[in-house]
């Protein structure tokens, strides 16, 4: 699954936080997203206390993180289409367990891949990722279109944070003791992408569930 333009290897920019640059073989893996969407449309989802998030979500494999009313989980079924989420294509687990492996994890398995549609304007606050069963494991990121800055803070909401700015392709590996640490992306700047036009889509790979 590497892209053609794959660098010499990972780098570790920070404890924990490893780019891949150009790392995924953009054509194959958009077009296998264009099909998992046509099953699982991107959709915005509510949080807990009923704010729209800015970004439309959707989710390939075994379980998919939802939000709503209810709060923020890991689901077996889609509740737009009350039906198992789409099959995690292989060449996305290609990808994921490659870009992981490369960087010390090579056991890594993952069961959810969520996708994250940014339009112009659109960014995510910084967060944790802790609905995960096992954070031992790392989640491995591929951003697709536009380019975005992403930053790193640390273990605690506010401070300074380090910014990455990453591309179409460009593959992150976030484990160790980076995994737990708060990070966000800023608000995309207006731009039109050859094959995605005005969008960026990012997918994060995960262990949710113990193995
Ligand atoms: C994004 N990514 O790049 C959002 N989380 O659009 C994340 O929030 C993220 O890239 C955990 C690990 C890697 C990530
Ligand atoms: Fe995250």
């Amino acid at each position: 699954m590497l892209g053609k333009d794959a660098a010499a290897g990972p780098i570790e920019v920070l404890p924990g936080l490893w780019v891949l640059p150009r790392f995924a073989d953009t054509h194959r893996v958009s077009t296998a997203l264009a099909e998992v969407l046509t099953q699982a449309p991107p959709r915005r989802m509510t949080t807990p206390r009923g704010f729209l998030i800015g970004v439309a979500m959707s989710n390939c494999g075994e379980c998919g993180w939802v939000s709503d009313r209810k709060g923020y989980r890991y689901s077996d079924i889609d509740p737009e289409s009350n039906e198992p989420w789409p099959a995690m294509p292989d060449c996305f687990v290609e990808l994921a367990r490659q870009a992981a492996s490369l960087c010390g994890f090579a056991a890594f398995a993952p069961d959810v891949c969520l996708i994250n549609r940014y339009e112009v304007g659109k960014g995510m606050g910084a967060h944790q990722d802790k609905d995960e069963a096992m954070f031992d494991q790392p989640i491995v990121s591929v951003s697709l279109g536009l380019p975005a800055r992403f930053f790193m803070i640390g273990p605690e909401r506010r401070g300074r944070s380090t910014p990455i700015d990453l591309c179409d392709g460009d593959v992150v590996v976030f484990g160790g003791q980076a995994r737990l640490h708060y990070h966000g992306v800023r608000p995309l700047k207006p731009g039109e992408h050859p094959r995605h036009g005005p969008v960026r889509w990012n997918l994060t790979f995960r262990r949710a569930r113990p193995a």
